[in-house]
Parts: structure tokens; sequence; C-alpha cells
């Protein structure tokens, strides 16, 4: 279990962060423990897979990748120890190798939106959105990034060291600086954490400022999100809760102060509204298909679990 705890630490510090990432780490972790645990029978085995999928569970609680993820991994019948280690480890693998993937299919359709010589606003460090520009990059248009710090954990500095990496232009501003250069920028890439059955996006904090700002100049907003970013559960009505993180990584001391408290809420919501694309693995969709990409990507099973 000291792995699975291991895992579970750097997921809550976020040390390993990002949905895409964070999902692929609890897929891998859950593969490595069933792996190693010596268990005295399968009841046994499964009691503890199932205290390891959901102690990974609780680490970040907004991120529908991680549940999808690990409803996935999980997803097996045994009738005997062996068997139960190897669908584990198969399915554990099968989805690592279809996020990765996903992430390369995300590249090829969500370029085709970028056109030569356009500037690229993004927010925070999401690697589908980076596929995207990445991609748009590599097959010979001309573009300029604009990324935002994000802070209070300042991802954006993730992001212009990956972007400088790929030599790609590149310039930082600071989050409140996005309605000063909106009207130079032709489209906007964020990720997603979630998306939910009437395509609202559940984003780094500040993303729905950008897209309302987006709107409002015109400027097109695309969200890259492989289709384990979809919330089943949000089908029911079931409300996506939003990560409200620790003050001080927004204010180291508040003690000094009597009559103040720190918000810090680690995520937003953007209706759908602001949004004029998703660009998935399997298509680009209107936000308003979602639920179809819940139906047939994430199954009837999974609705039927919800219900
Ligand atoms: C990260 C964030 C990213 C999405 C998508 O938040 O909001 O935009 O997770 O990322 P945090 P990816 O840093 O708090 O985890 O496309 O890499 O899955």
């Amino acid at each position: 279990m000291n792995q699975v705890l291991d895992t579970c630490t750097k997921i809550r510090s976020m040390e390993i962060r990002g949905a895409g990432r964070i999902a692929t780490a609890a897929a891998a972790s859950l593969r490595d423990f069933s792996q190693a645990v010596q268990p005295k029978s399968l009841d046994d085995f499964n009691s503890q897979m199932k205290e390891a999928a959901d102690t990974l569970l609780k680490t970040r609680p907004t991120a529908v990748s991680l549940s999808n993820a690990i409803r996935m991994v999980m997803k097996y019948d045994a009738q005997d120890l062996d068997s139960a280690r190897k669908a584990i480890a198969l399915n554990a693998n099968r989805f690592i190798e279809i996020s990765e993937k996903a992430l390369e299919r995300i590249g090829q359709i969500g370029s085709r939106r970028i056109k030569d010589g356009s500037v690229v606003l993004t927010h925070c460090n999401s690697l589908a959105a980076l596929s995207v520009i990445s991609t748009a990059h590599k097959s010979g248009k001309k573009i300029k990034v604009i990324a935002t710090e994000s802070r209070p954990r300042y991802q954006g500095i993730t992001t212009i060291g990956m972007l400088d990496k790929m030599g790609i232009e590149t310039e930082l501003i600071v989050d409140s600086a996005v309605r000063s250069v909106m009207n130079e920028v032709d489209l906007v890439v964020v990720g997603a954490d979630v998306i939910t059955a009437n395509g609202t996006l559940v984003n780094k904090i500040g993303t729905a400022q950008i897209a309302l700002c987006a709107h409002e100049a015109r400027t097109s907003f695309i969200v890259a999100a492989e289709t384990y970013k979809f919330s089943p559960q949000t089908i029911l009505g079931e409300l996506v809760t939003i990560e409200e993180r620790e003050s001080a990584e927004v204010l180291a001391d508040v003690s000094r102060y009597s009559h103040v408290k720190v918000r810090n809420p680690a995520f937003d919501v953007t209706p759908h509204q602001y949004i004029d694309l998703i660009c998935t693995e399997v298509r680009a969709i209107p936000p308003e298909m979602s639920y179809q990409i819940i139906r047939e990507r994430l199954g009837w099973e999974m609705d039927k679990e919800c219900r």
C-alpha cells in the first residue's frame, strides 16, 4: 500500500497534476499494487484493491478523469488471484495506451482549427491543449502562443517551458492581462478537468473569465479533452465538486489579519454558451453534443450504474 500512498501524496501535493496525468498515474499505481500485494485470498485481494482505489479517488475531488480511470482499471471479474492480477494489469495498460493515443489524435483534430500566422492563448498547463498547439507548429504553421501565469500554482511557467522546448514563440502574461491582449488573439485553447452532459466545462480557475472575455471579443474558444474527461454522473444531475485548496497557496501567512479569509477555489465553471468546440480523440463536437460522447464512449453500463 505504501506505493499507492506515495502516489496519493504526489497527486495531493500536485507533484503529479493535470487531469490526464492524474488519471494515468492512478491507473499505473493500481496496476503496480495489484502485482505486489500479497493477499490471503481472492476476497482479501478484492478488498485491498478496493481500498487502494478508494484512497486514490479521494486525492483530488474535481477531475472526473480519476474516477473514470479507476472505474476502467477496476472492471474485472476473476475467479482466481492470478486472473485478477492479469485483468487489472491489462485494463491499466490499456487505459494508459488509450490516453496517449487520444492526445495524439486530439492534436491532429484540434490543430485543424489553427490557421497559419495565428496567435493562440492558453491557460494553465494542459497536455491536451499543448498537443493541439504543438501539432499545428509541427505541421509548419507559424504560430505565437500567449500563456497565462495561472496563479496561484503558476502552471503557466510549466507551459512556457514546454513551448520553449518546442521552439514556439511565446509570451507570458499575468492572469489579469487576458482582456488587454484578447484583441490580438485568434483562438483560445484550454484543457478540461470535467465536461458535463450539457457541455459545461470545469477547468483551472480563471478559465471562465477567459471564455467570457473571448466571447465578448468574438474570439474562438475551444476545449481539448480526452473522452474520459466527460462525466457520466452529470447525466443525472450530479454536481461537480470544486476543489478548494489551502489558503497558503495564495498568501503565505494569513494569521496576521483578524478579519481576512483567503479563498482558493482551484477550478471554475464555463457555461457551454461560451465554448465554440470541444476537440476529443473521436471528433470535434459542439458542447451541446457532450451527452452523445458520454453515451458512446463511456458506455450504457456507466449510465446504468449512475441510476
Ligand atoms: C490542471 C488543469 C488542466 C486540466 C487538463 O489543473 O486545469 O487544464 O487538468 O489538463 P491542476 P490535461 O494543475 O490543478 O491539476 O489536458 O493535461 O489533462
